[in-house]
């Protein structure tokens, strides 16, 4: 439950700047509010996904540590916003998300930026595989939810680097839903069943990928991935860092333990959570927090007291 508190003050602080434009002052801020309230957590933290290089934005660093130091060692996962540029622009599904496993058993994801991901939910989980054809795979989702494939939605973020794929899931009959950005909650969509995505496909950020897993188990479902270096350099020090490029890692390998925790808050209102709203005197927020060994997922709803949160956003 504390962890909560940190998606929901990362949260709170980030979606003070929702719609002006400026994605690095709203990471920024998330970033704070995040770290401040890591450091009330029980825990014996080592963020070992802190995000931000690719964009270079502001960042919770590799190494650093975070929590009480009192409490179990873990490894800790975050991105104070996913979706930075929704959050700036005013787009729907922004999160915030940070995610605690036992220490040592997150992917390492530092060698290659991109990842090409599969998610879907529980339903179809042990019948996909990123290996076959993406005609296959979307006929055998369609089969294990039950449903045509004509009304299989596939959610996909809108890159050029998608045009191939977004054709051949076209062609095998099922439907495109984008996201602009934001794969965290486009996975965790794919594998929840109050949606109406059914399958995530396409490549995105690999630290992305490993929060996602670690909502995935505790969801149910799975995500695949292949890491997608962009180039020869990339795939190099990739081989020198002892991946194996064609494996295929499942939710398992990217987080190894069954005992692994996952808290989101939405930023702006999306089909996941609804965002933050701020009243005169009052901030309420919307969040998901997930504990896989018991296979919990819980809705929240709080409401804050403004004035307590003025360090963060201000009187007004
Ligand atoms: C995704 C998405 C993120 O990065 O992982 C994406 O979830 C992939 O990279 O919100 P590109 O944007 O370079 O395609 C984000 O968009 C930003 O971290
Ligand atoms: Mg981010
Ligand atoms: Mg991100």
């Amino acid at each position: 439950m504390e962890l909560v508190r940190v998606t929901e003050a990362a949260a709170i602080a980030a979606g003070h700047w929702v719609g002006y434009g400026d994605k690095n002052t709203a990471d920024g801020a998330a970033v704070d509010a995040m770290r401040a309230f890591m450091d009330t957590v029980r825990m014996n933290g080592v963020v070992v996904i802190g995000e931000g290089e690719k964009d270079e934005a502001p960042m919770l660093f590799n190494g650093e540590h975070v929590g009480d130091g009192e409490g179990p060692e873990v490894d800790v996962a975050v991105d104070p916003i996913d979706g930075t540029r929704l959050t700036a622009m005013g787009y729907p599904n922004a999160l915030s998300v940070f995610a605690v496993a036992e220490r040592g058993s997150m992917f390492d994801p530092s060698a290659v930026f991109y990842m090409d991901k599969l998610v879907v939910g529980p339903e179809a989980a042990d019948f996909v595989d990123l290996r076959l054809p993406i005609k296959q795979n979307i006929h055998l989702v369609a089969k294990a939810v039950g449903k045509p494939v004509s009304q299989l939605n596939v959610c996909v973020l809108d890159r050029p680097r998608h045009e191939k794929l977004v054709a051949e899931i076209r062609a095998a009959g099922a439907r495109v839903k984008f996201i602009m950005d934001g794969d965290v909650a486009g996975g965790i969509a794919a594998a929840r069943h109050d949606t109406d995505v059914d399958m995530l496909l396409g490549i995105g950020g690999t630290p992305e990928g490993i929060i996602t897993a670690c909502a995935i188990k505790a969801i149910g479902g799975v995500i695949q991935g292949r890491l997608a270096p962009v180039d020869d350099a990339e795939r190099q020090r990739a081989i020198d860092a002892g991946h194996d490029l064609d494996a295929v890692l499942t939710t398992d390998d990217l987080v190894k333990t069954d005992n692994a925790y996952f808290a989101a808050t939405g930023i702006t209102d999306g089909d996941l959570l609804r965002g933050v709203r701020y009243y005169n005197d009052r901030v309420t927020t919307q969040s998901m927090v997930m504990r896989s060994k018991s296979g919990t997922v819980r809705v929240i709803e709080a409401e804050h007291q403004a004035r307590k949160w003025e360090p963060w956003i201000g009187p007004d």
